[in-house]
């Protein structure tokens, strides 16, 4: 199967934008894209106000990606690495984003995708996805951890011929890192502050290497300092302790032990930033107050970032010594990545959903529903 020179005119995606800042990348390497990146940079206003100090806050909103998460820049560079090394599958362990990413790409890509989700623990959204794009799933009786390790097992033996492209896969992490120099080409700098939530710790490993990338490249005259946030039920970097159990309504960060923990630390020390934790009623909260204020739909997960940055802002609360927002410049702009959609988790926004009564399709019932005359 060859791409028509006509097709990759219309492909925008990270590898096309950001080629020469990805040397994994070859002559010899199969693009496979579905056009992810370039998602939009979008200015909040409230958050702003909630912020104070003539800060402007603004939302990476990487659920306009192709599978509605970050995860399709990391796997557009994976799938194109497994493809041009002749693997038959890919396979990845997954809270749930990664298996649908990994499942559409493949798919592109014409290879086998298998997915190992920790039971019943997977947002019905992105089970949905994984099935949609034709991936065999397996649901194995464990948490992430547990999936993470089999699948660690299974990669290990090279006759199984697979390519795993969990974020333990470097071709991972360069891709993400692209989310880092949108953001940088937009401010025309790094932010101050970049909140963002943390599970398995890939992302701000990446984001990390974009930012130090672009300000070593002179693109960015700044580093910018990290707010990572975890689910209060899931917080091992926060307690310096792995978690057998973890727990928390944001199942896309319910991850008790993450591979990539020792770059978290070195991008969190690096960036002179902090990991904290907000618990499952924030981030519902702040779920729920970004959709209504801003007109935003983030998965739980995602609005951790957002729950962290209130947290940070709230006057009732003692100031935190570490937090990265203390002597932020006035003015100064700050970055909340919002890494999945809202639709994904339709369970967890079903909670807000109050009773639905019907009406006679009449004009005079719908005034009366509308209320107030
Ligand atoms: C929406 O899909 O780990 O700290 O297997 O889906 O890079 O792990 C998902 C993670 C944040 C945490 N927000 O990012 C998976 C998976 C959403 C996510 C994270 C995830 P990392």
């Amino acid at each position: 199967m060859s791409a028509a020179p006509s097709s990759l005119a219309h492909d925008h995606g990270v590898i096309t934008r950001w080629r020469a800042f990805l040397p994994d990348v070859t002559t010899d390497t199969p693009v496979i894209s579905l056009n992810e990146g370039s998602t939009p940079l979008i200015h909040s206003p409230r958050l702003s106000e909630c912020a104070g100090r003539g800060t402007n806050v603004y939302l990476k909103y990487e659920a306009l990606n192709p599978t509605c998460s970050f995860k399709d820049r990391g796997m557009t560079v994976a799938v194109s690495k497994a493809v041009e090394s002749g693997v038959r599958a890919i396979v990845c362990a997954s809270t749930g984003n990664t298996s649908a990413s990994a499942a559409a790409y493949a798919a592109r890509a014409g290879v086998a995708c298998v997915v190992l989700l920790p039971s019943g623990k997977i947002a019905l959204g992105k089970l949905v996805q994984a099935f949609a794009y034709g991936a065999k799933v397996i649901s194995v009786e464990g948490n992430f951890d547990d999936a993470l390790r089999l699948v660690r097992e299974l990669g290990a033996d090279a006759s199984t011929g697979v390519a795993v492209v969990n974020s333990i896969n470097p071709h991972r992490i360069e891709g993400q890192k692209t989310a880092a120099f949108e953001i940088i080409e937009e401010l025309g700098d790094a932010p101050a502050v970049h909140f963002l939530p943390v599970g398995n710790a890939g992302n701000i490993t990446a984001y990390w290497r974009g930012y130090r990338e672009f300000h070593a490249a002179g693109r960015a005259k700044t580093l910018p300092r990290f707010a990572g946030f975890q689910a209060a039920g899931a917080a091992p970097i926060f307690f310096r302790t792995r978690v057998e159990d973890p727990k928390t309504i944001a199942t896309a960060i319910r991850i008790g032990n993450p591979a990539s923990w020792a770059s978290a630390d070195e991008a969190v020390a690096g960036s002179r930033g902090a990991i904290d934790i907000v618990t499952d009623a924030e981030i519902i909260d702040a779920q729920s107050w970004l959709a209504r204020h801003e007109g935003i739909f983030a998965e739980p997960a995602s609005a951790a970032s957002v729950a962290g940055l209130l947290r940070c802002v709230d006057a009732k609360r003692e100031p935190c010594a570490t937090c990265p927002l203390r002597n932020v410049p006035e003015g100064a702009n700050i970055v909340c990545t919002l890494t999945g959609h809202g639709l994904k988790d339709p369970d967890a926004a079903r909670a807000n959903l109050p009773a639905i009564s019907s009406i006679p399709a009449e004009l005079s019932a719908v005034r009366a529903a509308i209320g107030g005359g």
